[in-house]
C-alpha cells in the first residue's frame, strides 16, 4: 500500500447548516503550523501539548477577524489519521465554517477529498479497510441493528475473525509450497491428505463467516415486503397500520390502490421497505391492469411477501390462484378483518387455512394433501391496530429463517461476500488438485491466489480502483 501523504488538507467535518457549532478539520505533517499561521489565541497552537483545547480567533491573511473558535490539537500519531490533526470549533451555521475553511486554504491547506482522513488511517495503518467501511456505514446507518453492526466491525470484531483466518490459510499455503521442492514421486500420499486436511479448515472458516451473510446483508440493506392479495382485502390498511399512520389511500372500493406505494419500517432494527400494491385481478381498466402487473413484479422481486386474505369472505379461488403464483417459502398469509369473525374462546392468532390445496389427484393419501396444502397464517384487524405484533414476529421469521439477528459480527458487505467466496472457491480448487495428485505447483498457485483475495478484504492487495471507489462513498471531512 501507498505512504501516507504528508500535504496538509481541510474540510468541514460538520452537517453544513444551522446548528450549534461547526468543525473545520485539518491534518497532514504541518497541520499545526498551518492553523497556527491563522489563529490568534493567548497561546500558540505551535509547541502546544497534545489533545489540549485552546480559546482563541481565526484571522485571514489581510489581518482581519473571520470567527472565534475553540482549536483543539492533536498531535502524531494518537489521532485519526495517525498525522498531526487540527479541528476548529467554530460557531454553527454555514457561513462560519465555510469562511474559516477558505482561510485554511488560503493559509495553504488543500480541500479533503471525500474520506480522505479515513483514507489517511488506513495508510497509516492504524484501522483496516474493514474498520475505514465500517466508518461509512455508522455513518450512514439508518437501524439502531446496523449501526450496532458497524461499530462491532470498526472496533475490529470482523477483522479478528479475517485475522483468524488469514493465519490458516498462510499456514496452508506455506505446507503446500513446502511440496513444490520434492519430486511428485517423493511425496507420501498421507502428507497430502494431511494438506489437504488444512484446506478443509480453512474452507469450513469460509463458510462460517459466509453463513453469516445473510443476516448481515439484511441489516445493511434492508429487505423488501410486497403487500399483495385479492383488491378491498385491506393490504393499505395493513400498510398504514405497520407504519401507524394514514400513508396509503383506503377506500371500500376495490382497485383503490394504482401505483406501488414504498414506506420502509424498522424491524427489530432492520430496515424493512413495504411495498403495497394494487389488488390483482383480471380487469379492462388499462390503468388497474399496469398496476396489477406491478404488483406481481414486487411480488417476484420482494425478500418476503405478504398474502392478505379477508377473513369475512374466507379463503376464495382467486386467493389461491394468486398463492399459486407465489413462492411459498418466502411467502407470509394475512388473516386481516378478524374483527368481523365472531370469535371462540380459545382463539388465539395464529392459525392455519388451506390455501395450496387443489384437492388434486394423485397424492398418496388424503392426510398429506391436507398438511402440505395448509399453512400457517397471522389473524389481524389492520383496522383496529390488533395482531401487528405477532405479525411482525412472523416477519421476521420469514426473511431471518430463523436466524439470530444478533448473531454479529457478520459479514454485511458485498464486496466481502465477493471476496470470500473466491477466497473459498480457490480453497477448493487446491484441495482437490492434492487429493487427485494434481502438480503441486498449481496447487501453491491457488492458496496463494486465496490469500490475495482475503487481502483485498482487509486492504493489502484491494487494487487502487477499488478503493477510490470505497472512499468516495464517504462525506468530504470523514
Ligand atoms: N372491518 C375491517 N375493515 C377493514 C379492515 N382492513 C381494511 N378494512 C376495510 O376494507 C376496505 C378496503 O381496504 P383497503 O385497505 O383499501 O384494501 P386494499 O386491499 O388496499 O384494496 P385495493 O387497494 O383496492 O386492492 C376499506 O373499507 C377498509 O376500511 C379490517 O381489519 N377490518
Ligand atoms: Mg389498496
Amino acid at each position: 500500500m501507498r505512504d501516507v501523504p504528508g500535504d496538509t488538507i481541510a474540510a468541514i467535518a460538520t452537517a453544513i447548516g444551522p446548528g450549534g457549532i461547526a468543525i473545520v478539520r485539518i491534518t497532514g505533517t504541518a497541520a499545526v503550523l498551518t492553523a497556527d499561521r491563522i489563529f490568534r489565541g493567548a497561546r500558540r497552537l505551535a509547541g502546544a501539548s497534545s489533545h489540549t483545547v485552546h480559546h482563541g480567533h481565526i484571522i485571514d491573511l489581510t489581518g482581519r477577524e473571520v470567527d472565534e473558535v475553540l482549536a483543539t490539537v492533536m498531535l502524531a500519531p494518537s489521532t485519526y489519521t495517525t498525522q498531526d490533526v487540527v479541528e476548529f470549533g467554530c460557531h454553527g451555521g454555514a457561513m462560519p465554517a465555510r469562511r474559516v475553511l477558505e482561510v485554511c486554504l488560503d493559509a495553504g491547506a488543500r480541500m479533503a477529498r471525500r474520506g480522505e482522513f479515513t483514507e489517511r488511517a488506513l495508510l497509516g495503518g492504524r484501522i483496516d479497510l474493514v474498520q475505514a467501511e465500517a466508518i461509512a456505514d455508522i455513518v450512514s446507518a439508518k437501524t439502531r441493528r446496523g449501526l450496532e453492526f458497524a461499530l462491532g466491525q470498526l472496533e475490529g470484531a470482523l477483522s479478528k475473525r479475517l485475522g483468524l483466518l488469514r493465519e490458516e490459510l498462510l499456514v496452508f499455503r506455506a505446507e503446500v509450497e513446502s511440496l513444490i521442492d520434492f519430486s511428485d514421486d517423493d511425496i507420501e500420499s498421507s502428507t497430502l491428505t494431511a494438506i489437504a486436511e488444512l484446506g478443509h479448515t480453512c474452507a469450513c472458516s469460509v463458510d462460517l463467516l459466509l453463513s453469516d451473510c445473510a443476516v448481515g446483508a439484511a441489516v445493511r440493506e434492508g429487505v423488501s415486503v410486497a403487500i399483495v392479495g385479492r383488491p378491498n382485502v385491506g393490504k393499505s390498511s395493513l400498510l398504514n397500520a405497520l407504519l401507524r399512520r394514514e400513508r396509503a389511500i383506503v377506500t371500500a372500493m376495490p382497485g383503490t390502490t394504482r401505483d406501488a406505494i414504498e414506506e420502509t419500517i424498522d424491524l427489530e432494527g432492520v430496515p424493512v421497505r413495504l411495498i403495497d400494491t394494487a389488488g390483482w385481478r383480471s380487469t379492462a381498466d388499462p390503468a388497474e391492469a399496469e398496476g396489477v402487473a406491478r404488483a406481481q413484479a414486487a411480488a417476484a422481486g420482494a425478500d418476503v411477501v405478504l398474502l392478505v386474505l379477508d377473513m369475512a369472505s374466507g379463503v376464495t379461488n382467486d386467493d389461491k390462484v394468486i398463492a399459486g403464483q407465489l413462492d411459498r417459502q418466502r411467502t407470509v398469509v394475512v388473516l386481516n378483518k378478524r374483527d368481523l369473525v365472531p370469535r371462540t374462546n380459545g382463539d388465539c392468532g395464529l392459525k392455519t387455512v388451506d390455501l395450496f390445496g387443489t384437492g388434486a389427484a394423485g397424492t398418496t393419501s388424503r392426510g398429506e394433501t391436507e398438511k402440505a396444502s395448509r399453512v400457517k397464517a397471522v389473524e389481524v384487524s389492520a383496522l383496529r391496530a390488533e395482531g401487528l405484533v405477532e405479525l411482525q414476529r412472523a416477519m421476521s421469521v420469514a426473511i431471518f429463517e430463523g436466524t439470530s439477528v444478533s448473531a454479529a459480527p457478520a459479514v454485511t458487505n458485498v464486496r466481502h461476500v465477493d471476496a470470500l467466496r473466491r477466497v473459498g472457491q480457490a480453497v477448493r480448487r487446491a484441495i482437490s488438485l492434492l487429493e487427485e495428485n494434481g502438480p503441486v505447483e498449481l496447487a501453491a498457485i491457488e492458496a496463494a491466489d486465496a490469500t490475495s483475495s482475503l487481502g483485498e478484504i482487509t486492504g493489502e492487495t484491494t487494487p487502487e480502483n477499488v478503493l477510490q471507489h470505497i472512499f468516495e462513498r464517504f462525506c468530504v471531512g470523514k
